[in-house]
């Protein structure tokens, strides 16, 4: 059984984000330590610890999550400039919290990721 963490309670409302979408599948809302002007978290309403627990039932709401990230994107303005979608996974994937979350980050530059 997986442990929620602070994103479920930003799910259900429970603890304030800034909450720029949210349908039956996906919420996303601004990171609170933003790494460049536009930076979102886009995350499944239920909870998927890690890429490594992802199965073929949720599918529909991974899906769901690259849509959003283009609607968000076009409306921050910043779809034809770029962006980029990150997710990381475990502790050398640099990840913190343990609900799977696609960043959107840009808004700038954000020069070369493996260099
Ligand atoms: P990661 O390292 O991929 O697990 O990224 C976790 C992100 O979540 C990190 O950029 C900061 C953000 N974050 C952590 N706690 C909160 C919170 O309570 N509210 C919001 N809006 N973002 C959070």
């Amino acid at each position: 059984m997986a442990h929620e963490t602070i994103f479920s309670k930003i799910i259900r409302k429970e603890i304030p984000a800034d909450i720029l979408y949210q349908d039956d599948l996906v919420t996303a809302f601004r990171d609170i330590q933003p790494k460049a002007k536009t930076h979102i978290l886009i995350v499944p309403n239920v909870l998927i610890p890690t890429v490594n627990d992802v199965e073929p039932e949720h599918e529909l709401a991974l899906g769901r999550m690259f849509t959003v990230a283009r609607k968000l994107a076009s409306e921050a303005g910043i779809a034809e400039d770029g962006y980029r979608l990150i997710m990381n996974c475990n502790r050398h994937g640099g990840q913190e919290v343990y609900h799977i979350h696609m960043h959107l980050v840009g808004g700038q530059s954000l020069g070369p990721l493996l260099s």
